[in-house]
């Protein structure tokens, strides 16, 4: 490792020992990164310092940012850590907001300042929060005073969090204005010094802390940015993931700037939202979640979204409906991508020219994928298994016990099931612990999911086992009906009938149960364990919300 320049070692001394890491691969020339780098300084003052500060960098519905305005923000936000907070390099520091110009800008100065940044979705909870600050012993945080309320029961919680600021309601900014803010030096912090740690948004148990150094950050956008996105300055990003997530932060922070490109932020990113400013700010490059595609596809109707040249999708498997159903309305093959949290963006996707509807792609350049069985051996092609991946990003858990459930041999196991064809193309099966074993029969809940979102009437659908005497489990539907479709016996047999002639029929849904939504985690991913919950609940238990 190189000399970290934290004085605060707790993200170094907490990384996972060596042993248990995955294996990192370098091997493309622009993933040789110096020994110093800092992520801010890569990102946004080499931006301005190339004479382009006067380019758009983020757009929202309330203020704009060139480059050196955003820049501006950073130096000052910085000077205030370090001069008023009492922040030391290596502190950890907590983020709250929704996706917005002060987002970044905190989050860019605590990584000029050498801090390592814990940005938190804006839906947690005081319990969650509080959770986040003891696991990385964060003693700073930065938050929007509109998020105020649970921010206070957290600190109650957890009173290592020593040091609070607002913005927009003045505390922050009064302080941002001293003279002499103006100018930052960032800390010279090491390539491999940690600058992130990025909570899963756990299905199951605690959340996991996953430690991301500098460098990692500009590897996601010379890997997937640069081999497969292939954005240019002009480009206008947009999308709804948050920014607490990294797909959020990836696709519609660390791209963007790695280009000098602009990006839109939206507080509120629903499919009505996301359709009118695609609109409004002629957006080229969408980032945002399979079902929101879907939404939005219902929608169009009178809309011009004619300025996007790029869809990327990702969080969830792209039924290939949502694919041909985007393409027949809008000439564009939404790009599919599968990442994780602990790789922090995307490993396998494909670009357009050579995409294949239904298939999430091959391993993007820098990155190798391969199919193992429970030991480890890889399967021949076709086989499903679990899929092992690596390349210049993988996973380090903060003091985690399950770094061992993740890291294999150095592979990094994603816990999903996948198969690869001949061509070397991944088509994504289900979560692994998604499969359902039905008299014998291994089925994919996904593949019935994109089956019924084929028809008509379904809005929305999840597919789980449902305990069974006879077979183990059955195939037990949750579906959302679209407006003015009946939810009675006839469209159950209608839906059976029609995953039966679609896919071998002893995948159909014995069980189906009309809901009015299905449970969602922040980031907007189904919940599968949840729906499991329900269908392993005694006769008449409904779905708790
Ligand atoms: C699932 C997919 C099928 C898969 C993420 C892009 O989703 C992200 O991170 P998370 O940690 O979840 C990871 C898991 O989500 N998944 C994601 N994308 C796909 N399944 N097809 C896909 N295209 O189970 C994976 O293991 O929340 C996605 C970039 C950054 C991210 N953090």
């Amino acid at each position: 490792m190189i000399a970290s320049a934290h004085l605060d070692t707790f993200a170094r001394d907490n990384l996972p020992p060596a042993s248990h890491q995955p294996e990192f691969v370098f091997d493309l020339p622009e993933l040789r990164y110096p020994d110093r780098l800092n992520a801010c300084v890569e990102l946004l003052d080499k931006t301005v310092e190339r004479g382009l500060g006067d380019r758009p960098c983020i757009i929202t519905p309330v203020e704009s940012l060139t480059y050196a305005q955003l820049l501006d923000r950073v130096n000052r936000i910085a000077n205030v850590l370090v001069n008023d907070l009492g922040f030391v390099t290596g502190n950890r520091v907590l983020l709250r907001s929704a996706n917005n110009a002060m987002m970044v800008a905190t989050y860019f100065a605590v990584l000029k300042a050498g801090g390592v940044v814990v940005a938190t979705m804006p839906l947690l909870r005081a319990k969650e929060i509080s959770y986040a600050v003891q696991k990385a012993k964060i003693s700073i945080a930065l938050c929007d005073a509109r998020l105020s309320e649970e921010m206070e029961k957290a600190r109650l919680l957890a009173p290592d969090l020593r040091k609070l600021a607002y913005w927009g309601e003045g505390g922050l900014e009064t302080l941002m204005a001293q003279p002499g803010y103006e100018n930052f030096a960032a800390c010279n912090t090491a390539a491999d010094d940690v600058c992130l740690i990025a909570f899963t948004s756990g299905t199951t148990g605690q959340p996991k802390g996953t430690m991301h150094f500098h460098r990692d950050l500009l590897a996601v956008c010379d890997t997937y940015g640069k081999h497969l996105l292939r954005a240019t300055a002009d480009d206008r990003f947009i999308g709804s993931p948050p920014l607490a997530f990294t797909f959020g932060t990836g696709g519609l922070v660390f791209f963007p700037m790695r280009v000098g490109a602009s990006t839109v932020l939206l507080e509120k990113a629903a499919p009505d939202d996301l359709l009118a400013a695609i609109e409004k700010y002629h957006a080229t490059i969408c980032f945002t979640a399979p079902t929101a595609y879907r939404a939005v596809l219902a929608k169009l109707e009178g809309r011009n979204i004619s300025s996007l040249r790029k869809c990327v999708s990702a969080g969830e498997a792209l039924p290939k409906a949502t694919w041909e159903m985007w393409f027949e309305a809008t000439g564009l093959k939404i790009l599919d991508g599968i990442g994780s949290t602990e790789m922090l963006h995307i490993f396998i996707g494909s670009p357009e020219e050579s995409l294949r509807p239904g298939a999430t792609g091959k391993p993007v350049p820098g990155y190798r994928a391969k199919i193992v069985d429970e030991n480890g051996n890889a399967l021949p092609p076709n086989t499903p298994g679990r899929l092992a991946v690596r390349g210049p990003t993988g996973c380090r858990y903060l003091a985690d016990e399950r770094q061992k459930n993740y890291v294999e041999a150095g592979w990094n196991i994603t816990g999903d099931t996948y198969l690869c064809d001949k061509d070397g193309y991944y088509w994504y099966q289900a979560r692994s612990d998604d499969m359902i074993i039905s008299a014998g029969y291994n089925i994919a809940g996904p593949e019935v999911e994109a089956v019924l979102l084929m028809h008509p009437a379904v809005a929305e659908c999840g597919v789980v086992g449902a305990p069974c005497p006879e077979r183990g489990q059955i195939v037990k539907a949750y579906v959302v009906l679209r407006a003015g479709f009946a939810d009675d016996a006839a469209m159950t047999k209608t839906l059976q009938e029609f995953v039966k002639a679609e896919v071998a029929p002893y995948k159909y849904p014995r069980a189906v149960e009309y809901v009015t939504s299905l449970p969602k985690t922040d980031t907007g991913k189904l919940q599968r364990f949840r729906l499991r919950e329900a269908a392993n609940a005694p006769i008449n238990a409904k779905l708790a919300s």
